[in-house]
Order: C-alpha cells, then structure tokens, then sequence
C-alpha cells in the first residue's frame, strides 16, 4: 500500500515537471487545411516546413481572454496568421519580429483559434479561392478561410512558435484535482506510517 502511493507521488511530481516546461512538437506535418488542423496544448510550438510544405496550421484552445503576442522564429522566412473559431481571418505578420521573423500581439477572447506559418510567402484562401497576404489586420468581410498556401518557392527548415499566453493543455480540471487529491492522500497515508 505504502510503495503504491509512493508510486503515485512520484509519477504526479515528474508529471507536472514535464508540463511546466513541455513544448508541442507538430505530429508528422500539421496540416494546411483549419478544419483538419492539429491542436497544440503547449506555449511553444515546434515545427518544420518541408519542401512541398504548404504551411502548418494548429488550433489553440484559450481558458481566459489576453494579449496573444506570438514570436516565430528558427530556419525559414516564418510567415504567421491569426483565424477565429468559425475561420475568419483576424491578423498576420511577415516580418515584425527579428530578421525575417514573424511577429504579432492580438488582444483576444477566451475560445478557440487557429494559428497558421508557412515559408514566405504564405497566403489565405477563402471559398471563393480569393486570398488574403497574411500580413496585418485581415480586411473585413474576407469570409472563413479553408486553407493556407505558399504563394512563392519554399526554403525548407524548421521553427519555433513561441506564444505568451499558454493554450489549455486538453487534461481534463476534474481529473488533475483527483489525481492530486490521490496524491496528498498519499503524502498524509505515509506521515502517518
Ligand atoms: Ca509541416
Ligand atoms: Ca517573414
């Protein structure tokens, strides 16, 4: 009994270390289409464009409302866009951010988005197969977008997608409150052993 609770604390300790410090890494290549994007559970997101990459699109799941600044960096001319739960386009960037980095801060509500980088140059596609530079405010009335696109040839290498505010990490709240309540149960089983 004693060793099984002990078990249990350090899988729980090891287990929020992990979390504290986790980067999503982008499973084979995230898709360009935002109704199949991945979901990314981590503040920082790594990735690669590949040659024949038409760009990587994941989708955020915010708790709270903030300021979202997301900062690219890494081997390609990062090109990023900001889409809304329904699609629609809200911002983009090119180069804001060091070098050819990529770069915004958008004030945003608690919900669902989804984040989009490519190798310049990256644009928008809406139904209507009108596109969007994905550079600045999104002009208005643009429609949801399907997918992001290279517009021009792809260098090929590898990012990191660094976000201020953390996107929920998909655990369940009800479940990592047991799990912790098992394991102060079995903190206060072994004082009392
Ligand atoms: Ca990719
Ligand atoms: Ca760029």
């Amino acid at each position: 009994m004693t060793t099984y609770y002990r078990f249990t604390l350090a899988g729980l300790l090891a287990l929020g270390a992990g979390a504290a410090h986790a980067a999503y890494i982008e499973s084979g290549d995230a898709s360009d289409v935002l109704a199949a994007a991945q979901r990314a559970t981590d503040a920082t997101i790594q990735g690669t464009i590949g040659q024949g990459d038409q760009g990587d699109v994941f989708k955020l799941i915010f708790g709270s409302a903030g300021t979202l600044t997301v900062n690219a960096t890494g081997a390609i001319d990062s090109q990023i866009g900001l889409f809304a739960a329904g699609f629609n386009p809200l911002v983009g960037d090119d180069d804001a951010g060091a070098s050819l980095d990529a770069f915004f801060s958008y004030g945003i509500a608690a919900g669902t988005y989804y984040l989009g980088i490519g190798d310049y140059a990256t644009v928008a596609l809406n139904g209507s197969n009108a596109t969007w530079f994905m550079n600045g405010l999104a002009p208005a009335g643009f429609g949801p977008v399907l997918q992001i696109r290279n517009a021009s040839s792809i260098s090929a290498g590898s990012y990191t997608l660094a976000l201020a505010m953390p996107p929920a990490n998909g655990v369940p709240e009800p479940g990592t409150k047991a799990l912790f309540g098992l394991g102060l149960l079995g903190v206060a089983s072994l004082r009392r052993g």
